[in-house]
């Protein structure tokens, strides 16, 4: 066992609690990482708030850092190598193998349980079990363990301070854009909610993707001066009934395709007559689990229009995380400018800040 400093959640607190922890050795598949900084992503404070995940436990899903050492069976990493992580999946149900894991039999189990699918844990304190592999990962923390799998290996000259929300937020954002609804030059889109994943999606569409019309929606205008920054030519706030004549005006017929990121079912659903024919909208948020979708039947039918639901931006990790990596460098994806670091000390007022909309993607950095 290794000492290791992590937040934890304790149970029935809200806060995290900066605690030294012991971490075990990697086991079979599995990577040591010394976590340089890790990304803050709603899912965290959906974990936070919901009974599904046991306590104590260590959240954080966007880590980045330095493999510290291998566990046995791993091959293709070797300590010193500079990954992301993204989330965990199988890697051997039709799903894993189709190369889109984000739909893997085992998703739930393997991200949100807490454990590994065996039901051990690998973080101890004063020889009490704490709760780890989240995502494939619990990386609010100094180190974590994570399956090979879970890797990707980030290019000497990116900034690894940044690489962690690639394994999440950017890649659901963008994968929506480029590897769900494969939005063609010249196309129009709305995407609903200026937060990291609806800003991803906004940059994608406009500069990797080239759509011509980019509609950001919502209702703080500070985000939207953001959303303008990284690609948005259109920025609307309100809701879709006080909307439809600017989006109608923005692209005559309606627009092509709508990303929901808000996770407000009945404000997504007020967005399909927006949709010009043959137009899809995606459902890429967290969404309360009583909630239904509710759309005209013959409308959606005769006009063909498409809703679907997309986990992960359908991203095939090792492929899709570098590709927009190299368009953040090109300038293609510019990420930075919706970041804010945090240091590890300073965790909870990053969760604020976060929740309360003041920073649209926090990044804790962790000590060295
Ligand atoms: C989440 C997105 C909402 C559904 C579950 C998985 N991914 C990461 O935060
Ligand atoms: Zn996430």
């Amino acid at each position: 066992m290794k000492e290791i400093q992590a937040a934890v959640l304790w149970p029935g607190k809200r806060d995290l609690a900066l605690e030294q922890l012991a971490i075990e050795a990697p086991r079979e598949g599995e990577v040591l990482v010394r976590v340089v900084a890790t990304g803050i992503c709603h899912t965290d404070m959906v974990l936070r708030d919901a009974g599904i995940t046991p306590r104590p436990v260590v959240l954080g899903h966007e880590g980045a850092g330095v493999v510290e050492e291998v566990g046995p069976g791993v091959s293709g990493f070797a300590a010193g190598d500079r990954v992301a992580i993204s989330f965990a999946a199988c890697g051997s149900c039709r799903h894993c193998e189709q190369d889109v894991p984000g739909y893997c039999e085992q998703f739930f189990p393997l991200n949100f349980f807490g454990a590994r699918l065996d039901g051990s844990c690998g973080l101890e304190k004063d020889g009490e079990k704490v709760h780890s592999h989240v995502f494939g990962q619990s990386s609010f923390a100094s180190h974590c363990l994570c399956p090979a799998a879970s890797l990707v290996k980030v290019e000497e000259d990116f900034p690894l301070e940044l690489a962690g929300p690639f394994g999440c937020g950017f890649q659901t954002g963008a994968g929506a854009v480029l590897n769900s609804l494969k939005v063609p030059a010249g196309a129009s889109i709305a995407v609903l909610g200026a937060g990291a994943v609806g800003l991803a999606a906004v940059a994608a569409a406009r500069h990797i993707a080239g759509a011509a019309t980019v509609i950001a929606v919502d209702i703080h205008q500070e985000r939207l001066e953001v959303a303008a920054a990284v690609g948005a030519s259109h920025s609307l706030v309100g809701t879709a009934d006080d909307l439809q004549e600017q989006v109608m005006a923005a692209s005559p017929g309606g627009v092509d395709y709508v990303i929901d990121t808000t996770g407000k079912t009945a404000f997504a659903e007020r967005w399909v007559p927006l949709l010009a024919a043959r137009g899809t909208l995606a459902l890429v948020a967290s969404y309360p689990p009583e909630d239904a979708f509710s759309f005209n039947t013959v409308s959606l039918m005769t006009s063909g229009k498409k809703i679907v639901g997309v986990m992960e931006g359908d991203s095939d990790i090792v492929n899709f995380i570098p590709s927009l990596m190299a368009h953040f460098q090109a300038g293609r994806f510019p990420v930075d400018k919706l970041v804010r670091f945090y240091d590890l000390a300073e965790i909870n007022q990053a969760i604020e800040d976060s929740e309360r909309g003041a920073t649209i993607k926090a990044i804790v950095r962790m000590p060295d």
